[in-house]
């Protein structure tokens, strides 16, 4: 099965002749909310590492809002999702509250996993979403087991599960999709292309030219878009979600975009060439869809500067919130983390 590459300029961002009118309204808006919120929350988590809040180092999703919201927004409320550390934005999206995950990368006792999962393996059971494992992408052979239990349960749920370009080097990447595919399980497979992993670019990462063209060797279709464009993204995550709930297997959905800080952000990414920062700077997508939507007269210039001002005090309060929490006590520390 071909993989295909749908070109989504920039410059379509700004075009008046867009085709936002054809699309549902309520859709557009709480895509833009999340994208809004996603990067307040970030930029806050990013003053509070700085400044000592958290616990461990922090990973941020900068530029990847079009990929994390895009994608999550295909899903019913009742599927599954195998997030990574770049994918706030779908967590948010879904559910989760910003504190939360504040609260997680203080290792507070109110976090979902009530401080237990070393900072950054924060998921919510409930929403349906996995908590990341540590070791890349593990989350992919997961993703594949609840995707085979829904099947096996006769449940029409989907499981959407994120990697990096890096991880697609890694064996359980292939032996989840060699599973799915055979099987033909409901599973929607994104890799979020963002240039980099670690200070491993992708030209040492993979002969490819694109990342989908993995999908190949499993007889399952794979797009690659423009992630920056989280319309492009939804689009084809939503084909990918339609398919798999119709019982015709896996896709994949690869995103272009870059990984705008450190891996983390103890680290200064050194190893990128400036140019690159420079040139990708232009293409911020939660700006550019904020303009894609006042220029279809979606939204006006004042609801977008209300609506950053309203995600900047939701991360504000939600830092409160997180910060007056207790931290789990002496007498419960273990309670949780061994099995009877
Ligand atoms: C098996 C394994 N090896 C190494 C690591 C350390 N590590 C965490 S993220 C990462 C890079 C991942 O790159 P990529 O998959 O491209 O995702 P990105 O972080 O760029 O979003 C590495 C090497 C790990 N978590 N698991």
């Amino acid at each position: 099965m071909a993989t295909k590459t749908k070109e989504a300029p920039a410059a379509a961002a700004a075009d008046a002749a867009d085709d936002l009118g054809s699309r549902d309204r309520d859709l557009l808006l709480r895509i833009y909310r999340a994208m809004v919120l996603t990067r307040a929350v970030e930029d806050r988590m990013v003053a509070m590492y700085k400044g000592g809040d958290l616990l461990g180092s922090l990973y941020t999703g900068h530029w990847h809002e079009g990929i994390s919201v895009g994608a999550a927004s295909t899903l019913r409320a009742d599927d599954y999702m195998a997030p990574i550390h770049r994918d706030l934005g779908a967590h948010l999206y879904r559910g989760m509250d910003a504190w939360q995950v504040m609260a997680s990368f203080m290792g507070k006792a109110t976090s979902p996993t009530g401080g237990r999962d070393g900072t950054l393996h924060y998921g919510r059971l409930d929403l349906g979403h996995y908590n990341l494992p540590s070791h890349i992408p593990a989350n992919f052979p997961v993703a594949t087991g609840m995707a085979f239990a829904a099947k096996y349960r006769g449940q029409d749920k989907v499981c959407l599960a994120f990697c990096g370009d890096g991880s697609t080097s890694r064996a359980d990447f292939h032996e989840a999709l060699s599973m799915s595919s055979v099987l033909d399980l409901p599973n929607v497979f994104v890799i979020e292309n963002n240039q980099f992993a670690y200070s491993t670019p992708i030209s040492m990462q993979s002969k490819s030219m694109q990342f989908s063209d993995k999908a190949k060797a499993y007889g399952i279709p794979g797009v690659t878009v423009d992630g920056t464009d989280v319309l492009a993204v939804h689009d084809a995550v939503a084909e990918g979600v339609e398919r798999a709930r119709a019982g015709k297997g896996p896709s994949i959905v690869e995103g272009i975009t870059m990984r705008m800080h450190g891996h983390a952000e103890h680290d200064p990414a050194d190893y990128v060439p400036p140019a690159m920062f420079e040139e990708w700077s232009k293409k911020d997508p939660v700006e550019l869809f904020e303009k894609r939507l006042v220029a279809a007269g979606v939204i006006d210039q004042a609801t977008a500067e209300d609506t950053r001002k309203q995600a900047r005090q939701a991360a504000i309060d939600a830092r409160k919130k997180a910060l007056a929490d207790p931290m789990p006590t002496a007498e419960n520390i273990e309670d949780g983390v061994y099995a009877d």
